[in-house]
Protein backbone atom coordinates (compact mmCIF):
# COMPACT_ATOMS: atom_id res chain seq x y z
CA UNK A 1 0.00 0.00 0.00
CA UNK A 2 1.50 3.31 -0.77
CA UNK A 3 1.77 5.80 2.03
CA UNK A 4 -1.65 7.21 0.29
CA UNK A 5 -3.26 4.20 0.88
CA UNK A 6 -5.34 1.88 -0.75
CA UNK A 7 -7.98 3.28 -3.20
CA UNK A 8 -10.45 1.99 -0.77
CA UNK A 9 -8.84 3.95 1.89
CA UNK A 10 -9.03 7.45 -0.19
CA UNK A 11 -12.86 6.51 -1.29
CA UNK A 12 -13.22 6.13 2.60
CA UNK A 13 -11.33 9.38 3.35
CA UNK A 14 -13.36 10.95 0.54
CA UNK A 15 -16.58 9.75 1.67
CA UNK A 16 -15.64 10.47 5.47
CA UNK A 17 -13.97 14.10 4.87
CA UNK A 18 -10.90 13.76 6.71
CA UNK A 19 -7.95 11.71 6.82
CA UNK A 20 -8.97 9.92 9.96
CA UNK A 21 -9.67 6.25 10.07
CA UNK A 22 -13.13 5.08 11.10
CA UNK A 23 -11.98 3.08 13.81
CA UNK A 24 -9.85 5.88 15.27
CA UNK A 25 -13.09 7.87 15.22
CA UNK A 26 -15.08 5.01 17.08
CA UNK A 27 -12.38 4.89 19.74
CA UNK A 28 -12.54 8.85 20.85
CA UNK A 29 -16.28 8.18 20.81
CA UNK A 30 -16.35 5.91 23.74
CA UNK A 31 -13.12 6.94 24.99
CA UNK A 32 -13.96 10.50 25.39
CA UNK A 33 -16.34 10.48 28.26
CA UNK A 34 -13.43 7.91 30.18
CA UNK A 35 -10.68 10.44 29.50
CA UNK A 36 -12.81 13.08 31.05
CA UNK A 37 -13.62 11.07 34.58
CA UNK A 38 -10.10 10.24 34.92
CA UNK A 39 -8.36 13.75 34.26
CA UNK A 40 -7.59 15.53 37.14
CA UNK A 41 -10.52 16.65 39.07
CA UNK A 42 -10.50 20.60 38.22
CA UNK A 43 -12.70 21.08 41.07
CA UNK A 44 -13.09 24.84 40.89
CA UNK A 45 -16.38 26.27 41.47
CA UNK A 46 -18.44 24.43 39.76
CA UNK A 47 -20.72 26.38 36.48
CA UNK A 48 -24.92 27.05 36.57
CA UNK A 49 -26.49 25.10 33.77
CA UNK A 50 -29.04 27.46 31.95
CA UNK A 51 -30.46 25.24 29.27
CA UNK A 52 -32.89 26.96 26.49
CA UNK A 53 -34.47 24.94 24.35
CA UNK A 54 -37.36 26.18 22.27
CA UNK A 55 -39.35 24.02 20.01
CA UNK A 56 -39.00 23.74 16.03
CA UNK A 57 -36.38 27.05 15.70
CA UNK A 58 -33.99 25.50 12.34
CA UNK A 59 -31.01 27.16 12.48
CA UNK A 60 -31.69 28.92 9.12
CA UNK A 61 -33.69 31.44 11.21
CA UNK A 62 -31.09 32.37 13.46
CA UNK A 63 -29.30 35.50 12.06
CA UNK A 64 -25.38 33.51 13.39
CA UNK A 65 -26.29 30.44 11.19
CA UNK A 66 -26.54 33.58 8.29
CA UNK A 67 -30.58 33.28 8.12
CA UNK A 68 -31.68 35.05 4.96
CA UNK A 69 -34.99 35.78 6.36
CA UNK A 70 -34.78 37.41 10.02
CA UNK A 71 -32.55 38.25 12.81
CA UNK A 72 -32.18 37.26 16.37
CA UNK A 73 -29.87 39.96 17.73
CA UNK A 74 -30.18 37.81 21.59
CA UNK A 75 -29.35 34.46 20.49
CA UNK A 76 -26.61 35.87 18.17
CA UNK A 77 -25.40 37.47 21.43
CA UNK A 78 -24.57 33.90 22.90
CA UNK A 79 -22.57 32.98 19.07
CA UNK A 80 -20.37 36.60 19.61
CA UNK A 81 -19.67 35.90 23.27
CA UNK A 82 -19.12 31.77 23.80
CA UNK A 83 -19.45 29.36 20.34
CA UNK A 84 -21.55 28.21 17.65
CA UNK A 85 -21.84 24.64 16.64
CA UNK A 86 -21.81 24.94 12.86
CA UNK A 87 -22.54 21.49 12.02
CA UNK A 88 -25.40 20.05 15.19
CA UNK A 89 -27.72 17.62 13.78
CA UNK A 90 -30.36 15.33 16.08
CA UNK A 91 -30.70 11.71 15.57
CA UNK A 92 -34.26 11.77 14.78
CA UNK A 93 -35.77 14.45 14.10
CA UNK A 94 -39.36 14.69 15.42
CA UNK A 95 -40.51 16.70 19.46
CA UNK A 96 -40.42 13.97 22.03
CA UNK A 97 -38.02 11.72 21.24
CA UNK A 98 -35.16 14.22 20.32
CA UNK A 99 -35.92 15.37 24.21
CA UNK A 100 -35.77 12.19 25.28
CA UNK A 101 -32.35 11.93 23.75
CA UNK A 102 -30.90 15.06 25.27
CA UNK A 103 -31.90 14.00 28.30
CA UNK A 104 -30.66 10.75 28.30
CA UNK A 105 -27.89 10.87 25.92
CA UNK A 106 -29.07 8.06 24.24
CA UNK A 107 -30.15 6.75 21.22
CA UNK A 108 -34.66 6.54 20.73
CA UNK A 109 -33.87 2.54 20.18
CA UNK A 110 -32.12 2.88 23.44
CA UNK A 111 -34.27 4.96 25.03
CA UNK A 112 -37.19 3.50 23.95
CA UNK A 113 -39.05 6.65 22.95
CA UNK A 114 -39.11 6.64 18.89
CA UNK A 115 -41.96 8.66 18.22
CA UNK A 116 -44.67 11.30 19.48
CA UNK A 117 -47.33 9.31 20.55
CA UNK A 118 -47.29 5.80 20.19
CA UNK A 119 -44.54 5.00 22.44
CA UNK A 120 -43.98 6.34 25.96
CA UNK A 121 -41.16 7.90 27.76
CA UNK A 122 -39.92 6.29 30.81
CA UNK A 123 -39.19 8.85 33.17
CA UNK A 124 -37.91 6.01 35.21
CA UNK A 125 -34.67 5.71 33.28
CA UNK A 126 -31.51 7.60 34.08
CA UNK A 127 -31.53 11.30 33.02
CA UNK A 128 -28.59 14.04 33.20
CA UNK A 129 -30.73 15.94 35.63
CA UNK A 130 -31.08 13.07 37.67
CA UNK A 131 -27.15 12.51 37.77
CA UNK A 132 -26.50 16.29 38.41
CA UNK A 133 -29.22 16.49 40.93
CA UNK A 134 -26.74 13.98 42.96
CA UNK A 135 -24.06 15.70 42.43
CA UNK A 136 -25.25 18.40 44.38
CA UNK A 137 -27.13 20.73 41.72
CA UNK A 138 -30.23 22.52 42.15
CA UNK A 139 -32.61 20.89 39.20
CA UNK A 140 -35.35 23.09 37.60
CA UNK A 141 -37.49 22.31 34.56
CA UNK A 142 -39.89 25.14 33.30
CA UNK A 143 -41.94 25.06 30.46
CA UNK A 144 -42.41 22.41 27.05
CA UNK A 145 -41.61 19.11 28.31
CA UNK A 146 -43.52 16.69 25.68
CA UNK A 147 -42.78 13.09 27.50
CA UNK A 148 -46.42 12.91 29.19
CA UNK A 149 -44.74 11.08 32.01
CA UNK A 150 -44.75 14.11 34.65
CA UNK A 151 -40.92 14.85 34.80
CA UNK A 152 -38.26 13.32 37.44
CA UNK A 153 -35.35 14.23 39.21
CA UNK A 154 -36.44 17.95 38.90
CA UNK A 155 -36.26 20.03 42.24
CA UNK A 156 -38.74 22.35 40.61
CA UNK A 157 -41.19 21.97 37.98
CA UNK A 158 -44.05 23.63 36.09
CA UNK A 159 -44.62 22.01 32.39
CA UNK A 160 -47.24 22.57 29.64
CA UNK A 161 -49.05 19.98 28.89
CA UNK A 162 -48.89 17.86 26.06
CA UNK A 163 -48.31 20.80 23.40
CA UNK A 164 -49.35 23.08 25.61
CA UNK A 165 -51.24 26.66 24.26
CA UNK A 166 -49.88 30.19 23.18
CA UNK A 167 -52.34 32.04 24.95
CA UNK A 168 -53.85 31.87 28.52
CA UNK A 169 -52.41 28.20 28.85
CA UNK A 170 -52.11 25.49 31.72
CA UNK A 171 -49.27 24.27 33.49
CA UNK A 172 -48.86 21.17 35.73
CA UNK A 173 -46.74 21.61 38.46
CA UNK A 174 -46.60 19.00 41.10
CA UNK A 175 -49.35 20.85 43.08
CA UNK A 176 -51.80 19.88 40.27
CA UNK A 177 -52.68 22.02 37.05
CA UNK A 178 -52.19 26.00 37.10
CA UNK A 179 -54.07 28.58 34.20
CA UNK A 180 -51.56 31.24 33.52
CA UNK A 181 -53.05 34.19 31.93
CA UNK A 182 -51.05 35.73 28.87
CA UNK A 183 -48.79 34.52 26.10
CA UNK A 184 -47.30 31.82 26.79
CA UNK A 185 -43.15 32.69 25.80
CA UNK A 186 -43.54 35.68 28.02
CA UNK A 187 -44.93 33.32 31.08
CA UNK A 188 -41.98 30.92 30.70
CA UNK A 189 -39.71 33.54 30.95
CA UNK A 190 -41.37 35.02 34.05
CA UNK A 191 -41.42 31.68 35.51
CA UNK A 192 -37.32 31.06 34.67
CA UNK A 193 -36.84 34.50 36.46
CA UNK A 194 -38.55 34.05 39.06
CA UNK A 195 -36.85 30.84 40.21
CA UNK A 196 -33.41 32.65 39.44
CA UNK A 197 -34.31 35.28 41.80
CA UNK A 198 -36.45 33.10 44.59
CA UNK A 199 -36.64 29.88 43.77
CA UNK A 200 -33.66 28.43 44.74
CA UNK A 201 -29.87 28.46 47.14
CA UNK A 202 -27.77 30.57 45.89
CA UNK A 203 -24.93 28.68 47.73
CA UNK A 204 -25.31 25.87 45.08
CA UNK A 205 -24.49 25.56 41.71
CA UNK A 206 -28.31 24.64 39.42
CA UNK A 207 -29.26 23.52 36.10
CA UNK A 208 -32.56 25.02 35.01
CA UNK A 209 -34.10 24.06 31.96
CA UNK A 210 -35.88 26.56 30.14
CA UNK A 211 -38.09 25.27 27.55
CA UNK A 212 -40.29 27.06 25.07
CA UNK A 213 -43.27 26.18 23.16
CA UNK A 214 -42.53 28.57 20.38
CA UNK A 215 -42.22 28.70 17.26
CA UNK A 216 -44.19 25.49 16.89
CA UNK A 217 -46.54 24.91 15.06
CA UNK A 218 -49.96 26.51 14.83
CA UNK A 219 -47.43 29.84 15.04
CA UNK A 220 -49.51 32.06 17.16
CA UNK A 221 -47.24 35.21 17.49
CA UNK A 222 -47.19 36.98 20.82
CA UNK A 223 -48.88 40.56 21.20
CA UNK A 224 -45.40 42.26 21.34
CA UNK A 225 -44.64 40.32 17.80
CA UNK A 226 -48.08 40.72 15.82
CA UNK A 227 -47.00 43.64 13.83
CA UNK A 228 -43.59 42.63 12.62
CA UNK A 229 -42.91 42.17 9.34
CA UNK A 230 -45.88 43.66 8.40
CA UNK A 231 -45.42 45.84 5.14
CA UNK A 232 -42.07 43.61 3.61
CA UNK A 233 -42.01 40.01 1.63
CA UNK A 234 -40.23 37.43 3.48
CA UNK A 235 -37.88 36.02 0.57
CA UNK A 236 -39.35 32.40 -0.71
CA UNK A 237 -36.71 29.69 -0.40
CA UNK A 238 -35.04 28.40 -4.02
CA UNK A 239 -37.05 24.87 -3.28
CA UNK A 240 -40.64 25.99 -2.26
CA UNK A 241 -41.68 24.52 -6.07
CA UNK A 242 -39.88 21.43 -5.63
CA UNK A 243 -40.91 18.50 -8.13
CA UNK A 244 -39.44 15.98 -6.06
CA UNK A 245 -37.40 14.28 -9.28
CA UNK A 246 -34.23 13.09 -8.70
CA UNK A 247 -35.09 11.13 -5.37
CA UNK A 248 -36.84 7.78 -4.22
CA UNK A 249 -40.62 7.78 -4.10
CA UNK A 250 -41.39 9.47 -0.09
CA UNK A 251 -40.37 13.14 -1.08
CA UNK A 252 -43.01 12.50 -3.14
CA UNK A 253 -45.56 10.96 -1.11
CA UNK A 254 -45.11 12.97 1.88
CA UNK A 255 -48.23 14.91 3.32
CA UNK A 256 -46.63 18.73 4.71
CA UNK A 257 -46.70 20.62 2.31
CA UNK A 258 -47.12 24.33 2.39
CA UNK A 259 -49.65 23.98 -1.14
CA UNK A 260 -51.98 20.96 0.25
CA UNK A 261 -51.41 20.77 4.12
CA UNK A 262 -51.33 23.84 5.96
CA UNK A 263 -54.79 24.10 7.27
CA UNK A 264 -56.13 27.35 6.37
CA UNK A 265 -58.30 27.93 10.04
CA UNK A 266 -55.87 26.50 12.22
CA UNK A 267 -52.06 27.36 10.70
CA UNK A 268 -52.40 30.16 8.83
CA UNK A 269 -55.28 31.70 10.90
CA UNK A 270 -57.59 32.75 8.10
CA UNK A 271 -61.07 32.76 9.43
CA UNK A 272 -64.18 34.05 7.68
CA UNK A 273 -65.32 37.59 8.94
CA UNK A 274 -65.73 37.96 12.46
CA UNK A 275 -69.33 37.78 13.33
CA UNK A 276 -70.58 36.83 10.22
CA UNK A 277 -72.81 33.91 9.93
CA UNK A 278 -69.59 31.25 9.42
CA UNK A 279 -67.75 32.87 11.50
CA UNK A 280 -65.49 30.33 13.17
CA UNK A 281 -62.35 30.37 15.78
CA UNK A 282 -59.25 27.67 15.84
CA UNK A 283 -57.61 25.91 18.36
CA UNK A 284 -56.12 28.28 20.56
CA UNK A 285 -57.95 31.46 19.57
CA UNK A 286 -60.68 29.93 21.96
CA UNK A 287 -58.23 30.44 24.59
CA UNK A 288 -58.26 33.74 24.23
CA UNK A 289 -59.69 36.61 26.92
CA UNK A 290 -62.42 38.80 25.06
CA UNK A 291 -59.01 41.96 25.20
CA UNK A 292 -56.89 39.78 23.51
CA UNK A 293 -59.55 38.32 20.69
CA UNK A 294 -60.33 42.20 19.83
CA UNK A 295 -56.20 42.56 19.97
CA UNK A 296 -55.74 40.00 17.49
CA UNK A 297 -58.64 40.67 15.24
CA UNK A 298 -57.42 43.91 14.68
CA UNK A 299 -54.57 42.78 13.02
CA UNK A 300 -55.47 39.65 11.47
CA UNK A 301 -58.62 40.10 10.54
CA UNK A 302 -57.47 43.59 7.57
CA UNK A 303 -55.13 40.86 6.69
CA UNK A 304 -58.15 38.17 6.20
CA UNK A 305 -59.84 40.75 4.22
CA UNK A 306 -57.03 41.12 2.05
CA UNK A 307 -56.47 37.55 1.08
CA UNK A 308 -60.28 37.53 0.71
CA UNK A 309 -60.78 40.38 -1.95
CA UNK A 310 -57.50 38.92 -3.65
CA UNK A 311 -58.82 35.20 -3.59
CA UNK A 312 -55.48 33.72 -4.65
CA UNK A 313 -55.06 30.29 -6.49
CA UNK A 314 -52.44 27.95 -8.29
CA UNK A 315 -49.26 28.66 -7.25
CA UNK A 316 -50.15 32.20 -6.38
CA UNK A 317 -52.08 30.35 -3.21
CA UNK A 318 -48.99 28.63 -1.97
CA UNK A 319 -46.97 31.93 -2.51
CA UNK A 320 -49.57 33.64 -0.11
CA UNK A 321 -49.22 30.59 2.15
CA UNK A 322 -45.96 30.72 2.63
CA UNK A 323 -45.69 34.49 3.28
CA UNK A 324 -48.33 33.75 6.06
CA UNK A 325 -46.86 30.80 7.80
CA UNK A 326 -43.30 31.84 7.34
CA UNK A 327 -43.96 35.69 8.93
CA UNK A 328 -46.01 34.28 11.82
CA UNK A 329 -43.24 31.39 12.70
CA UNK A 330 -40.78 34.35 12.76
CA UNK A 331 -42.72 36.30 14.82
CA UNK A 332 -42.86 33.65 17.15
CA UNK A 333 -39.10 33.12 16.90
CA UNK A 334 -38.58 37.04 17.53
CA UNK A 335 -40.54 36.53 20.91
CA UNK A 336 -37.88 33.58 22.02
CA UNK A 337 -35.06 35.76 20.80
CA UNK A 338 -36.34 38.83 23.20
CA UNK A 339 -36.78 35.99 26.18
CA UNK A 340 -33.20 35.20 25.48
CA UNK A 341 -31.97 38.71 25.75
CA UNK A 342 -33.63 38.74 29.26
CA UNK A 343 -32.01 35.95 30.76
CA UNK A 344 -28.76 36.82 29.38
CA UNK A 345 -29.32 40.46 30.72
CA UNK A 346 -30.44 39.23 34.02
CA UNK A 347 -27.41 36.60 34.56
CA UNK A 348 -24.96 39.59 33.29
CA UNK A 349 -26.64 41.99 36.25
CA UNK A 350 -26.56 39.67 38.66
CA UNK A 351 -22.80 39.07 38.43
CA UNK A 352 -23.61 35.23 37.79
CA UNK A 353 -22.58 35.35 33.80
CA UNK A 354 -18.56 34.54 34.29
CA UNK A 355 -19.61 30.73 35.59
CA UNK A 356 -22.80 30.11 34.24
CA UNK A 357 -22.85 27.62 31.08
CA UNK A 358 -26.00 29.36 28.55
CA UNK A 359 -26.91 26.69 25.87
CA UNK A 360 -29.30 28.13 22.81
CA UNK A 361 -31.05 24.95 20.94
CA UNK A 362 -33.62 23.76 19.59
CA UNK A 363 -35.30 19.74 19.33
CA UNK A 364 -35.11 20.02 15.58
CA UNK A 365 -34.49 21.88 12.35
CA UNK A 366 -37.86 22.69 10.40
CA UNK A 367 -38.96 23.10 6.77
CA UNK A 368 -39.06 26.90 6.42
CA UNK A 369 -41.02 26.18 2.80
CA UNK A 370 -37.82 24.39 1.46
CA UNK A 371 -39.03 21.55 -0.91
CA UNK A 372 -42.09 23.19 -0.52
CA UNK A 373 -42.88 21.69 3.20
CA UNK A 374 -43.28 22.92 6.56
CA UNK A 375 -43.17 20.67 9.85
CA UNK A 376 -39.23 18.14 9.98
CA UNK A 377 -39.04 14.59 10.09
CA UNK A 378 -36.52 13.85 7.28
CA UNK A 379 -32.40 13.30 6.90
CA UNK A 380 -32.38 15.98 4.96
CA UNK A 381 -30.30 18.86 5.92
CA UNK A 382 -33.04 21.80 6.78
CA UNK A 383 -34.83 19.50 10.03
CA UNK A 384 -31.58 17.13 10.57
CA UNK A 385 -29.85 20.13 11.59
CA UNK A 386 -30.23 21.75 15.15
CA UNK A 387 -28.59 24.59 16.39
CA UNK A 388 -26.56 24.16 19.10
CA UNK A 389 -24.46 28.07 20.53
CA UNK A 390 -22.97 28.15 24.63
CA UNK A 391 -21.97 31.37 26.51
CA UNK A 392 -19.59 30.22 29.10
CA UNK A 393 -17.12 33.27 29.66
CA UNK A 394 -15.22 31.34 31.89
CA UNK A 395 -14.45 28.86 30.02
CA UNK A 396 -15.47 29.62 26.14
CA UNK A 397 -13.61 32.06 23.92
CA UNK A 398 -15.94 34.83 22.68
CA UNK A 399 -16.73 34.00 19.03
CA UNK A 400 -15.36 30.42 19.09
CA UNK A 401 -16.97 28.49 15.76
CA UNK A 402 -16.70 25.24 16.38
CA UNK A 403 -17.17 22.89 12.23
CA UNK A 404 -16.75 19.47 14.11
CA UNK A 405 -19.85 17.13 13.62
CA UNK A 406 -22.26 16.89 16.98
CA UNK A 407 -25.50 15.44 18.09
CA UNK A 408 -27.90 15.78 21.14
CA UNK A 409 -26.64 12.86 22.34
CA UNK A 410 -23.47 14.81 23.70
CA UNK A 411 -25.50 17.20 25.47
CA UNK A 412 -26.12 15.05 28.57
CA UNK A 413 -21.89 13.99 29.05
CA UNK A 414 -21.61 17.65 28.27
CA UNK A 415 -23.34 18.77 31.10
CA UNK A 416 -22.01 16.04 33.68
CA UNK A 417 -18.34 16.43 32.67
CA UNK A 418 -18.74 20.46 33.23
CA UNK A 419 -19.88 19.24 36.88
CA UNK A 420 -17.40 17.04 37.50
CA UNK A 421 -19.62 14.06 37.87
CA UNK A 422 -19.17 10.88 36.41
CA UNK A 423 -20.14 9.62 32.89
CA UNK A 424 -21.84 6.83 33.05
CA UNK A 425 -20.62 4.25 30.14
CA UNK A 426 -23.95 3.39 28.85
CA UNK A 427 -24.34 7.16 27.61
CA UNK A 428 -23.74 7.16 23.51
CA UNK A 429 -22.70 10.62 23.57
CA UNK A 430 -19.33 12.53 23.73
CA UNK A 431 -18.89 15.25 25.68
CA UNK A 432 -18.18 18.93 24.11
CA UNK A 433 -16.33 20.59 26.32
CA UNK A 434 -12.95 20.35 24.76
CA UNK A 435 -14.48 21.42 21.55
CA UNK A 436 -16.09 24.47 23.42
CA UNK A 437 -12.82 25.29 24.73
CA UNK A 438 -11.37 25.54 21.46
CA UNK A 439 -9.35 21.87 21.62
CA UNK A 440 -9.87 19.49 19.02
CA UNK A 441 -9.97 15.72 20.35
CA UNK A 442 -7.06 13.23 18.89
CA UNK A 443 -10.15 12.17 16.93
CA UNK A 444 -13.72 13.26 16.59
CA UNK A 445 -16.61 11.67 15.18
CA UNK A 446 -15.97 11.37 10.67
CA UNK A 447 -20.07 10.22 10.65
CA UNK A 448 -23.42 10.65 12.50
CA UNK A 449 -26.34 8.05 12.27
CA UNK A 450 -29.71 9.12 12.05
CA UNK A 451 -33.21 7.18 12.42
CA UNK A 452 -36.42 8.17 11.68
CA UNK A 453 -39.76 6.26 12.75
CA UNK A 454 -42.87 7.82 12.94
CA UNK A 455 -45.28 6.61 10.55
CA UNK A 456 -47.66 6.71 8.38
CA UNK A 457 -49.14 9.76 10.63
CA UNK A 458 -49.22 12.62 10.87
CA UNK A 459 -47.40 13.41 7.45
CA UNK A 460 -46.45 10.26 6.10
CA UNK A 461 -42.78 10.47 6.08
CA UNK A 462 -41.32 7.27 5.50
CA UNK A 463 -39.21 5.29 8.25
CA UNK A 464 -35.47 5.97 7.41
CA UNK A 465 -32.01 5.85 8.73
CA UNK A 466 -28.94 7.09 7.11
CA UNK A 467 -25.28 7.93 7.62
CA UNK A 468 -23.93 11.53 6.80
CA UNK A 469 -20.44 12.29 6.52
CA UNK A 470 -18.97 15.56 6.02
CA UNK A 471 -19.59 15.76 2.33
CA UNK A 472 -22.00 13.05 1.71
CA UNK A 473 -25.37 11.44 2.75
CA UNK A 474 -26.84 8.12 2.46
CA UNK A 475 -30.42 7.48 3.66
CA UNK A 476 -32.00 4.08 3.32
CA UNK A 477 -35.92 3.78 3.20
CA UNK A 478 -36.71 0.02 4.67
CA UNK A 479 -40.14 -0.23 3.79
CA UNK A 480 -39.43 0.28 0.26
CA UNK A 481 -35.82 -0.90 0.46
CA UNK A 482 -34.94 2.60 -1.92
CA UNK A 483 -32.18 4.83 -0.85
CA UNK A 484 -30.79 7.65 -1.97
CA UNK A 485 -27.08 9.43 -1.88
CA UNK A 486 -26.50 13.34 -1.83
CA UNK A 487 -23.32 14.96 -2.52
CA UNK A 488 -23.80 18.05 -0.12
CA UNK A 489 -20.95 19.80 -1.61
CA UNK A 490 -22.47 19.52 -5.38
CA UNK A 491 -25.88 19.71 -4.17
CA UNK A 492 -26.38 21.34 -1.04
CA UNK A 493 -30.35 21.38 -1.90
CA UNK A 494 -30.58 17.55 -2.19
CA UNK A 495 -32.09 17.77 -5.27
CA UNK A 496 -30.81 14.65 -6.96
CA UNK A 497 -29.68 11.55 -5.53
CA UNK A 498 -26.57 9.93 -7.10
CA UNK A 499 -26.90 6.66 -5.39
CA UNK A 500 -27.59 4.81 -8.98
CA UNK A 501 -24.90 6.14 -11.17
CA UNK A 502 -22.28 3.54 -11.77
CA UNK A 503 -19.23 5.61 -11.12
CA UNK A 504 -20.33 6.32 -7.50
CA UNK A 505 -19.98 2.29 -6.82
CA UNK A 506 -17.08 2.38 -4.39
CA UNK A 507 -18.94 5.30 -2.15
CA UNK A 508 -21.80 3.75 -1.96
CA UNK A 509 -19.82 0.78 -0.48
CA UNK A 510 -17.93 2.41 1.96
CA UNK A 511 -21.16 4.67 3.03
CA UNK A 512 -22.80 0.95 3.45
CA UNK A 513 -19.75 0.14 5.38
CA UNK A 514 -19.77 2.79 7.39
CA UNK A 515 -23.70 2.66 8.16
CA UNK A 516 -23.24 -0.97 8.96
CA UNK A 517 -20.75 0.08 11.67
CA UNK A 518 -22.54 2.97 13.19
CA UNK A 519 -25.68 0.74 13.35
CA UNK A 520 -23.55 -2.03 15.26
CA UNK A 521 -21.42 0.86 17.35
CA UNK A 522 -25.30 2.13 18.83
CA UNK A 523 -26.96 -1.06 18.82
CA UNK A 524 -29.96 -0.06 16.74
CA UNK A 525 -31.30 -3.54 15.68
CA UNK A 526 -34.99 -1.51 14.83
CA UNK A 527 -35.83 -0.53 11.08
CA UNK A 528 -35.26 -3.31 8.58
CA UNK A 529 -31.48 -4.10 8.23
CA UNK A 530 -30.71 -3.77 4.41
CA UNK A 531 -29.35 -6.25 2.02
CA UNK A 532 -25.45 -7.13 1.54
CA UNK A 533 -24.86 -5.56 -1.77
CA1 LIG B 1 -40.10 20.04 17.80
Amino acid sequence: MSEHGSPEDITRREALGRAVSIGTGAWALGALPFLARCAPALRRDRPNIVFIFSDDHAPHAISAYGSRINRTPNIDRIANEGAIFLNSFCTNSICAPSRAVVLTGKYSHVNGKVDNSATPFDAAQPTFNKYLRDAGYQTAMIGKWHLIADPEGFDFWQILPGQGDYYNPDFLTPEGPVRMEGYVTEIITRLTLDWLRSGRDPDRPFLLMCQHKAPHRNWMPGPAQLHLYEDVDIPEPETLFDDYRGRASPAAEQEMTVRSHLQPAYDLKITPEPGSADAVGFPGYDRMTPEQKAVWDAVYEPRNAEFRAAAPEGDDLVRWYYQRYIKDYLRCVAGVDESVGRVLDWLDQEGLAENTLVVYCSDQGFYLGEHGWFDKRWMYEESLRMPFLARWPARIRPGTRIPQMIQNIDYAPTFLDMADAPVPEDIQGASLLDLMEGETPAAWRESIYYHYYEYPEPHRVAPHYGVRTERYKLIYYYQTGEWELFDLVEDPSELHSIYDEPARAALVATLKAELRRLRSQYGDRTGTEFPEA
